[in-house]
C-alpha cells in the first residue's frame, strides 16, 4: 500500500526524525509504504505516562500497581508505605541491574567460549592474542612457565568465572584502577565483591519491603555498576581481544550504503562477537562463494549493525550499516538476505519489518528467540557448522530478492576505527607521555567518553554529532563507543580530515599523529577500554580518576545498559552528562543525590542537558576546573 504525502511534508517528517543522510530515503519509503518503525510507534504512544517518566510508578507487588503524585500531592505513599524517594531509587536500581546483567552475561559467554576453546571442544576458534593472554594471566597470578597457550587460557577463563559468583570477594580488574580511586571505593563501601553477587543483591534490595533508604539503595547501584565496568564488561573486552585479536587502527566504511545491490547481504546485529566472528570465517568458504555466484550474485557482503557490528569493525574492518535506529531501515532497503541476531538492542518488531520483503531474521541465542525468526541455535561446539548454515541460507534466499524493490541509498562514508588502548599507545609511540604532555600543555584541554544509543525522542544521531563537533571545536578530544561512534562515523567525524573541524590546538595534535579528533574505541562493553585509559592517565600523574580533566556524555541514551555505564563512569570519578532525562524526577532527593551529593561520595556526579551547546558548556567548565585542580 502506498500512502501519498506531499513532498514537502514528507521531507519535513524525515528531517525531524534523522540527520543520517543515507537513512533519509529509506525512512521516506517506510512512511510512504506504511512500514512501521520506532518513530511511528513513539508517536502512537503519546502521551507517555508521566508517572512512569518520573519514576514514581511501582509495580513490584500485587498490592499495587501504585503511583505517587510527582508534584507532592496525594497519593504520596504506595500501599506498603513506600514514598517517592524509595520508589524512584528502586526503579533506577532495577534498570541498572538489568544493564549490568546484560553486559556481564555477554562477558560470561565469551569467557565460556574461551574455556571450551582451551579444552578443545569449541569448533573453529583459536587463541589469537597470546601477548594479551600473558598480560591477563600475570594479573591473575596464573603460572605460565612451561604451560601451553591453551592451558593458560583455561586457567584465565576459570579465574574469571570464579569472579562471577563465588566467595573470592574481589574482582581482579578493579586493581587496574589507581590506588586513590580504589581507596574511594573502599571507604564508601562500593568496591564490588563479585559480578553476579552485586546484581543478585541488587535484585534482592528492590524486592518489596527490603530497606527504605533511597541513598543506601543507590550506593549499591554504584557497586553493581562497578562490577559491570571493571568486571563483566572488562572481562568481555579482554577475552574477546584474546580470542579474536586486540583491535588495531584500520579503515572501513559506514552507513546503509555499505549494502550491495549485486551481492548476498548478511547483516550481523546484536552484541556478542563469538558467533559473528565465525560468520566472517564462513563467508570466506570457497564452496559458499561459488554457490553465491551460481545464484547470480557477485559474492557475499557482510555488514555490521550496533555493537556486534562494532566488534567486527574493530577487529576485522567489516563495514557497518548503522546504529540502533538504522535496524528497521536496513531491512526496508529490501536488499538484505539475512539479518543474524544474537541479543540486546534488537527490536522485537524486526520480523514484521522483514516480512515486508524476502528477508529472513536468524536468531542464534537460546536466550533471545523472536517469533517469526528462523532459529539456528549457536553453541561454541557447533559454531562453524551454524555459521556455514547461516551463510548458505542467505545465499539461497538471494534468489527470492525482488531487485525492483531494492533501495540502497547513496555511498558509504569512510572511517577510521580500531582505537583500543593498545592501538592508541602504538600511535603515540608506545607511551602515554605525548598525550599527557598535550593535555598538560593545553593542546588537548581534556577528553570526553561519549557513549550510548539512539532514541527516537531526539533526532537520530543529532545529539552525538552536534555535541562531538562542539567539543572538538573547543579542543576537547572525544573517544566513543557503541551507537555514538557509529553516528560519528556516518557524519565523517572518524576521519583524520575531521581535524579541520577541531580547534587549532587539537587540530595540530591530530594532524601530527594522523588521527581523527573523535576516536572509535569499540562496542558498549568496550567502555571498559575508556576506564583503562583513564586509569593509566591517572596512574601516570599519581592522582585519582576524579582529578583528571575528563567527562562522560550519553546524548541519546535509552537502554538499561547505558544506566549501568553512566553509573560506573560516575562511580569511577567521571562527571557524566545525559541528553535524555533519567526516570528520577519524581524524587527531589534522588535528583539531588545524583546531581550533587555524589560529588562528596565518589568525586563526580551526573547532569542532564539535552542541548548540545549547553552540554558542551557544562563539560568545558568541569574540565577547566579539573585542570586548575591539577595546576595545569
Ligand atoms: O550496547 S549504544 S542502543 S547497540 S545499548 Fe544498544 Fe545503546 Fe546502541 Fe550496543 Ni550500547
Amino acid at each position: 500500500m502506498t500512502i501519498h504525502y506531499d513532498p514537502e511534508t514528507l521531507k519535513k517528517i524525515v528531517q525531524e526524525r534523522t540527520i543520517d543522510e543515507s537513512a533519509k530515503p529509506v525512512l521516506a519509503r517506510t512512511i510512504q509504504e506504511g512500514i512501521e518503525t520506532a518513530w511511528d510507534r513513539l508517536e502512537a504512544q503519546q502521551p507517555q505516562c508521566g508517572f512512569g517518566q518520573t519514576g514514581v510508578c511501582c509495580n513490584r507487588c500485587t498490592m499495587g500497581p501504585c503511583r505517587i503524585d510527582p508534584y507532592g500531592g496525594s497519593p504520596n505513599r504506595g500501599v506498603c508505605g513506600a514514598g517517592a524517594d524509595l520508589i524512584v531509587a528502586r526503579n533506577l536500581l532495577d534498570d541498572l541491574n538489568t544493564g549490568a546483567a546484560a553486559h556481564s552475561d555477554h562477558g560470561r559467554e565469551v569467557i565460556e567460549t574461551m574455556l571450551e576453546t582451551a579444552e578443545g571442544s569449541a569448533q573453529g576458534y583459536e587463541i589469537l592474542d597470546t601477548k594479551k593472554l600473558m598480560t591477563v594471566a600475570a594479573e591473575y597470578a596464573i603460572p605460565t612457565n612451561g604451560k601451553t597457550k591453551n592451558e593458560i587460557a583455561k586457567a584465565v577463563a576459570l579465574g574469571m568465572l570464579e569472579e562471577f559468583g563465588t566467595i573470592k570477594n574481589f574482582i581482579q580488574f578493579t586493581r587496574r584502577a589507581p590506588e586513590k580511586t580504589q581507596a574511594i571505593w573502599n571507604t564508601t563501601g562500593i568496591m564490588p565483591r563479585s559480578v553476579d553477587r552485586e546484581i543478585v543483591e541488587g535484585m534482592h534490595r528492590i524486592h518489596m519491603g527490603v530497606g527504605a533508604d533511597y541513598a543506601n539503595i543507590l550506593l549499591h547501584g554504584l557497586r553493581t555498576a562497578l562490577a559491570d565496568g571493571w568486571g563483566g564488561s572488562m572481562m568481555a573486552t579482554e577475552v574477546s581481544d584474546i580470542m579474536f585479536g586486540t583491535p588495531e587502527i584500520k579503515e572501513s566504511w559506514v552507513n546503509l550504503g555499505v549494502l550491495k545491490k549485486d551481492m548476498v547481504n548478511i547483516i550481523l546485529h546484536g552484541h556478542n562477537p563469538v558467533l559473528s566472528e565465525m560468520v566472517v570465517e564462513a563467508s570466506r568458504n570457497p564452496e559458499l562463494q561459488q554457490l553465491a555466484r551460481d545464484k547470480g550474485a557477485q559474492g557475499i557482503n557482510l555488514a555490521g549493525m550496533c555493537c556486534t557490528g562494532n566488534e567486527l569493525l574493530m577487529r576485522k574492518g567489516v563495514p557497518i550499516a548503522g546504529n540502533m535506529l538504522n535496524q528497521e531501515l536496513a531491512l526496508a532497503t529490501g536488499a538484505v538476505e539475512v539479518m543474524v541476531i544474537d541479543y540486546q538492542c534488537i527490536f522485537p518488531s524486526i520480523t514484521r519489518t522483514a516480512a515486508c520483503f524476502h528477508t529472513k531474521i536468524v536468531s542464534t541465542s537460546e536466550k533471545s528467540k523472536v517469533p517469526g525468526a528462523v532459529h539456528m541455535e549457536f553453541h561454541p561446539k557447533n559454531a562453524m557448522e551454524t555459521a556455514l548454515g547461516i551463510v548458505k541460507l542467505a545465499i539461497e534466499n538471494f534468489s527470492y530478492r525482488d531487485q525492483n524493490r531494492v533501495l540502497i541509498p547513496g555511498k558509504p562514508v569512510k572511517m577510521m576505527a580500531g582505537f583500543s588502548v593498545e592501538a592508541i599507545l602504538g600511535a603515540l609511540g608506545g607511551t602515554l607521555k605525548p598525550l599527557i604532555d598535550a593535555i598538560a600543555g593545553g593542546q588537548i584541554k581534556g577528553a570526553v567518553g561519549m557513549v550510548g544509543c539512539n532514541n527516537p525522542k531526539i533526532q537520530h544521531d543529532f545529539g552525538h554529532v552536534a555535541l562531538s563537533k562542539e567539543l572538538i571545536k573547543r579542543d576537547i578530544l572525544v573517544v566513543q563507543t557503541g551507537c555514538a561512534a557509529i553516528a560519528s562515523g556516518k557524519a565523517g567525524l572518524l576521519l583524520p580530515e575531521a581535524a579541520e573541524l577541531a580547534g587549532d590546538a587539537l587540530k595540530s595534535v591530530c594532524q601530527a599523529l594522523g588521527i581523527p579528533p573523535v576516536l572509535h574505541m569499540g562496542s558498549c562493553v568496550d567502555c571498559s577500554r575508556i576506564l583503562v585509559l583513564a586509569a593509566e592517565l591517572a596512574k601516570a600523574l599519581d592522582v585519582g580518576i576524579d582529578q583528571l580533566p575528563l567527562a562522560g556524555a550519553a546524548p541519546e541514551w535509552m537502554s538499561q545498559k547505558a544506566v549501568s555505564i553512566a553509573s560506573y563512569f560516575v562511580a569511577s570519578g567521571v562527571f557524566t552528562v545525559l541528553g535524555i532525562p533519567p526516570k528520577i524526577f519524581g524524587s527531589a532527593n534522588v535528583v539531588n543525590l545524583m546531581a550533587a551529593g555524589l560529588n562528596d561520595v565518589v568525586g563526580a556526579a551526573f547532569a542532564v542537558e539535552p542541548d548540545p551547546i549547553k552540554a558542551a558548556d557544562l563539560i568545558e567548565k568541569h574540565i577547566l576546573a579539573k585542570r586548575k585542580g591539577l595546576g595545569i
